[in-house]
């Protein structure tokens, strides 16, 4: 086991269990003209940690340990999208309407995609999910049983929505959880700190959090 410096203690790693888990770094959230702006986002706060994120990804692509990238995203048709999700935010841009990326957080769209600095590499598990939490309607248990996955370390947007449910998912399934701090981030500044208590609060409750240089040092 790595032990490494964490809020509220320190966490331990399991290194041949551990995966990286990167949620929805997808254009429709960091770029103009797609999903997270249609909500009446400032997409550019998410854009900051982009480096980070991709410094973790190669961090953990050195050590050879997995990697599962996720993409919120809808099938063309809709059928996955019911509406009390997709009749929120601008009515005006809906989930599936079109857009200067294409149609918004319908999946195989050009705003669709993981961005360049993020990209998954060839063998690395992508998941689908047309939910907040990457449990919901997926395949991630049977996909993390395979791999022989009991750790995951958790980076991506949005701190209190999609990385947030999915931590909380995955805890419920016996998941031991860290949150890369500094590779997270909402379009709300207090709704990211307010998440990273919340789910480290009552003795690591939902996880633990850190930020990416502690993970590295540890780690080494
Ligand atoms: N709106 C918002 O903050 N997030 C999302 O809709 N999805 C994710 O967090 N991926």
């Amino acid at each position: 086991m790595i032990e490494v410096k964490a809020a509220p203690f320190p966490y331990k790693l399991d290194p041949a269990h551990t995966a990286l888990v990167v949620i929805d770094m997808q254009r429709d959230f960091v770029e103009h003209g797609g999903f997270g702006e249609s909500l009446g986002n400032d997409v550019t706060r998410l854009q900051a940690i982009i480096p980070t994120v991709s410094d973790l990804i190669a961090l953990f692509r050195a050590k050879g340990w997995p990697i599962l990238h996720t993409r919120e995203s809808h099938l063309p048709d809709l059928s996955d999208c019911p509406p009390a999700k997709r009749n929120r935010g601008d009515v005006s841009q809906r989930i599936g309407d079109a857009g200067p990326m294409g149609r918004l957080l319908v999946r195989g769209e050009p705003g669709n995609a993981i961005v360049d600095a993020c990209a998954p590499a060839p063998g690395e598990m992508v998941l689908d999910k047309p939910g907040k939490g990457m449990f919901c309607h997926t395949d991630c248990e049977a996909m993390l049983q395979a791999a022989g996955i009991t750790h995951l370390v958790f980076a991506g947007v949005t701190t209190e929505v999609c990385v947030q449910t999915s931590m909380r998912e995955a805890n419920d399934r016996g998941y031991e959880c860290l949150l890369v701090t500094d590779a997270t981030e909402s379009y709300f500044p207090q709704f990211k700190s307010a998440a990273i208590e919340m789910l480290t609060a009552q003795g690591a409750i939902v996880g633990w959090a850190t930020p990416f240089s502690t993970l590295k040092e540890a780690v080494g």
